[in-house]
């Protein structure tokens, strides 16, 4: 059951598109509003375990930190982050008492969760906000509640389940050909290659560098016809440019955010000074998705947004602007000068509101914008993420999590991340597997890509001037092919899984205390997760480590993938060592339960999704199957595959 109540003038989000009944008093939190917003608090049981916020630090129990929902970019962030690239303020709270609360607010907001030892939670929302309420019978069914009121998971192609490789530095047609070339002469699997700034005119938006790309639309037809698409990155700021035809068009229609002098907003990011879309006006917004047929004319399916929080260098104000980039706020980490947040304007139903009370929508509402856009431009799904979002966003692509580094730390958070990520709407998401910033090691990628196999999106990105990170600069090519290969071999589950979760309001990753309720033991388990309905997975995540306890909350079949082929024996309840060598997966599957198996393969291109052994030992394994890329996508495309 979901009821709504309504504290002050809020801006509409649209996170929510279930209708929600008003209720006459807000359950369980005491409440009150003062000069610096609207306070909700309440307070915890001993062992009440809190689960969601999304993309936040922190284990999968969010409980005992502070999260400051206020959409961040930060290049090289740590774990101690208090705010990420979106803000997702939906959370679980189990114990005793098991409820879901969403503060919808597209203004900052402060959760305090048991963050002194006070056994209380406080929320803080700067401005008005719309509180959802949500009981039910245990955590899983109050999310389950929650994501269908918020609809559907954005569904991608097939192709967006294949691996890809990105890297910020590559430069021109020569280097994209050099990988393709280099994985296939590895028999290494590759899917995709992300286009990074440099295909673009000098940094502006729909455009390509002729020089680097003389001929983009061959190039993108040639590697099609090898089964690889070419990703382009799309940044939110449009280059002021007169002469340059969006830029013109922008200007002359008043699509562009105002500045506090009523003129469109300038601010420095990499094309120089830019304007930003007001995404918030219905025309602006299709507009800008319009603009994507030059991509769709060059044959790109596949898009990542960047740079949408919006970030920003430096804004027109500058000169004007002393003190400390943010602003006297201790809880403000962002690269992005504070003020320059309130420096710029949009309009919203006829009325100038500054950005800085609408800020954390502003990059989920690019998503919508490119998403809708692409919806009419192409009769097939299409591969869409951004860096920044908002509730909401997740109908309309998914998200990965920004620039992270290579350190186990934060590949502990990638697998932190996941259950709370799809909690809230964002099942198509992952991080830069092996880091973004930093020097990835051998050992520290193969373990990254093992847990990565797991995760919707599986994606090796990394920063210029770091040391490449393509898996073939690497030695121990077996242990990268047995790698990648297992994530193909998979890719009959993945896929399914993801789209029954996506059709059903469901969860594709979940963490083990949401299946087995009365398990104490499952409640703590921070470094194990439930991937589709039948698998349990336990990656390494310690450096030197080649063994690992697992808890496994029922009997279960462990299944060793060592490159070659799956060894599969049966498991008791308990905790038990493992022994993990590099280039292995170790994997358990449920009681009563199987999975699917395809056959070895380097691409999509080559997958018969219904050519399938089972692993396990169930008897039947629901099977959703479509043709990978048409929108002709539903629960009637199910077949029950026996042994
Ligand atoms: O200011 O486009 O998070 O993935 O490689 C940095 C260059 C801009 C930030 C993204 C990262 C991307 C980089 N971008």
């Amino acid at each position: 059951m979901i009821t709504r109540y309504d504290f002050g003038k809020k801006y509409e989000t649209s996170a929510v598109v279930q209708k929600v009944e008003y209720g006459s008093r807000l359950p369980v939190f005491e409440t009150f509003q003062d000069e610096s917003g609207y306070h909700f608090s309440c307070p915890l049981g001993k062992d009440d375990a809190i689960y969601g916020l999304g993309e936040s630090m922190n284990g999968i129990n969010k409980r005992g930190a502070r999260y400051v929902m206020f959409n961040s970019e930060n290049m090289n962030h740590k774990d101690d982050m208090l705010s990420m690239y979106g803000s997702h303020n939906f959370f679980v709270v189990d114990g005793e008492r098991k409820f879901g609360v969403f503060f919808d607010t597209p203004a900052r907001a402060v959760f305090d969760l048991d963050v002194d030892n006070s056994s209380k939670i406080d929320v803080l929302c700067e401005q008005g906000v719309v509180v959802y309420f949500v009981e039910g019978e245990s955590a899983y069914d109050i999310t389950r509640q929650y994501l269908k009121a918020i609809g559907q998971s954005y569904l991608p192609p097939l192709w967006a389940f294949g691996y890809g490789q990105s890297r910020w530095g590559y430069k021109n047609e020569k280097d994209v050909r050099r990988i393709v070339r280099k994985y296939k002469e590895a028999d290494l699997p590759l899917e995709y290659v992300c286009l990074d700034i440099d295909y673009m005119d000098r940094y502006i938006d729909f455009s390509v560098d002729t020089k680097r790309f003389p001929d983009m639309k061959g190039l993108v037809s040639d590697m099609k016809k090898e089964g690889i698409r070419l990703v382009p990155i799309v940044d939110a700021g449009i280059k002021i440019e007169p002469g340059n035809k969006v830029y013109d068009e922008g200007v002359e229609k008043n699509y562009f955010c105002k500045n506090l002098e009523g003129g469109d907003f300038g601010a420095q990011v990499w094309p120089g000074m830019t304007h930003f879309t007001d995404f918030f006006q219905k025309d602006a917004s299709e507009w800008f998705g319009n603009q994507y047929v030059f991509y769709t004319d060059l044959g790109f399916e596949g898009f990542w947004l960047d740079m949408n929080e919006p970030s920003i260098f430096h804004s027109e104000y500058k000169d004007e602007q002393k003190g400390p980039k943010n602003c006297g706020d201790p809880l403000y980490k962002g690269g992005t000068r504070l003020d320059d947040y309130r420096n710029f304007t949009h309009e919203i139903n006829g009325e100038r509101v500054s950005h800085y009370d609408v800020h954390n929508l502003y990059g989920g509402l690019m998503t919508k914008a490119a998403g809708e856009g692409l919806e009419q431009l192409l009769d097939r799904r299409f591969l869409l993420f951004s860096r920044s979002s908002y509730i909401g966003a997740h109908r309309y692509g998914g998200i990965w999590t920004g620039d992270n580094s290579s350190s186990w730390r934060m590949l502990r958070r990638n697998v932190t991340m996941m259950p709370g990520l799809n909690m809230c709407g964002f099942l198509y998401s992952g991080a830069d597997t092996g880091g973004f910033m930093g020097f990835c090691s051998c050992e520290l990628l193969l373990r990254w890509l093992a847990f990565s196999v797991f995760t919707p999106l599986m994606r090796n990105h990394n920063a210029i001037f770091m040391r490449p990170q393509e898996c073939y600069n690497y030695t121990g090519r077996k242990d990268f092919r047995s790698i990648l290969d297992l994530r193909y071999r998979l890719l009959p589950y993945i896929y399914s899984e993801y789209m029954k979760a996506a059709l059903s309001s469901d969860m594709y990753i979940k963490p083990l205390s949401f299946l087995y309720l009365d398990d104490k033991e499952a409640k703590g388990i921070e470094d194990q997760l439930i991937v589709g309905e039948n698998v349990m997975i336990a990656p390494v995540l310690c450096k030197g480590k080649k063994h690992r306890d697992v808890y496994l909350p029922e009997d279960m079949t462990q299944v060793r993938w060592d490159g070659n082929s799956f060894s599969c024996s049966d498991v008791s309840k308990g905790v038990h060592n493992i022994k993990v060598g590099l280039g292995e997966v170790v994997f358990f599957i449920r009681k009563g339960k199987c999975i699917p198996i395809g056959k070895k393969c380097n691409n999509t291109s080559e997958i018969d999704l219904a050519d399938v052994t089972l692993l396990g030992n169930g008897d039947e394994y629901v099977q959703y199957l479509d043709d990978g890329f048409t929108h002709d996508c539903g629960m009637r495309n199910l077949r029950t595959v026996k042994r």
